[in-house]
């Protein structure tokens, strides 16, 4: 006699098999954080935040670096061969994009962005890619009128004040978060003809440093300086630059945007420098949140918002350390 099982055990077998198996890949998400700019302490803190995250929930975080599109190719093909379930990344150029989505849906990997938005080929946001970022332009906006709020502290006469503008204009992000800045100078009346731009070729402090020297010597007639950019990096490239030229702290004043790091060594000196303050925004949340919609995505299928603006605030010797604290950086 054939032994045979009741179709009904073997339905029930079958099924908590099946949720075993459910349950045990739930168990092993694992998905990559790949950053541009591995060695500056945003980005640092957003894969730490990330990588808290999955220990608490249960799945793994691999910090990656993706400095260049070669280096992003490279990371996606070694978090396949991981067994990752997709990845968040910031990429180190917005133009990659279609190449980098290409490659994920290869290995049938979810993709998330962080802080610079993938363009397609018309230039435009790839909307079907989840992006969370800062409000650039806001943001741009609130560095400007802090600057003009302590030009007017500290007494400054307009003609006599010259704007160091270091832009990244092939960036969407970093032209929003400069031409904020600027129109909030220029509604506090400052005079369009002394701004002048000093375009960098990346967003670090090296970068705007070169761009700044030649910029800040050209224009020796100027008695005071304004220096804004898209991060609080750059600045500090710009107020290194203005103190070889020999610019005091006094005749300067440098508002950044981020609030990491490199923000908080500056505070810490024993004297002020030409870095007056920062807009800082919370690393530790956009590392959180995006390494958390993707695990979302990818355990309960529910695609991420779309698009996600987060906002800042102005952080100075005064209230830094507060502000720190605020944005549980
Ligand atoms: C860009 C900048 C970073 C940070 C981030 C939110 O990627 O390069 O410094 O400001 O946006």
């Amino acid at each position: 006699m054939q032994s045979s099982i009741p179709a009904t055990l073997l339905a029930l077998g079958l099924s908590l098999g099946l949720c075993a198996t459910g349950a045990a890949a739930q168990d092993e998400v694992k998905i990559g954080f790949i950053v541009k700019k591995p060695e500056q302490a945003w980005f640092i803190n957003e894969q730490d935040a990330a990588t808290a995250l999955g220990e608490e929930k249960g799945f793994e975080v691999v910090s990656l670096a993706g400095e260049d599109g070669q280096q992003v190719l490279s990371a996606i093909d070694n978090l396949n061969s991981q067994g990752a379930d997709g990845f968040v990344i910031c990429p180190p150029d917005v133009r990659l994009g279609p190449a980098i989505v290409n490659r994920a849906e290869q290995y049938g990997m979810k993709v998330v962005t962080v802080d610079d938005q993938f363009l397609g080929p018309d230039g435009e946001p790839i909307a079907s890619v989840p992006h969370l970022g800062m409000s650039g332009y806001k943001i741009g906006r609130q560095v400007g009128e802090a600057i003009a709020a302590e030009m007017e502290a500290r007494g400054w006469d307009l003609d006599e004040t010259a704007a160091l503008r270091i832009s990244n204009n092939e960036l969407p992000t970093a032209k929003a978060r400069t031409d904020g800045a600027t129109d909030a100078l220029l509604d506090a009346g400052f005079v369009q003809d002394n701004i002048f731009d000093a375009p960098q070729q990346n967003t670090d402090t090296s970068s705007a440093f070169a761009a700044a020297s030649p910029v800040l010597s050209k224009n020796g007639r100027f008695e005071h300086w304004v220096i804004y950019a898209l991060n609080e990096e750059s600045v500090l490239g710009g107020v290194r630059a203005s103190e070889q030229y020999g610019l005091s702290a006094d005749q300067v004043i440098g508002i950044g945007i981020n609030g990491s790091g490199a923000a908080f060594a500056e505070f810490q000196r024993q004297s002020p420098t030409g870095f007056y303050g920062t807009v800082a925004v919370s690393s530790t949340m956009h590392g959180r949140q995006t390494a958390d919609n993707l695990y979302t995505w990818i355990t309960t299928d529910e695609k991420p918002p779309a698009n996600t603006e987060t906002t800042g605030t102005l952080m100075t010797r005064d209230n830094w350390q507060q502000v720190r604290a605020d944005l549980g950086l």
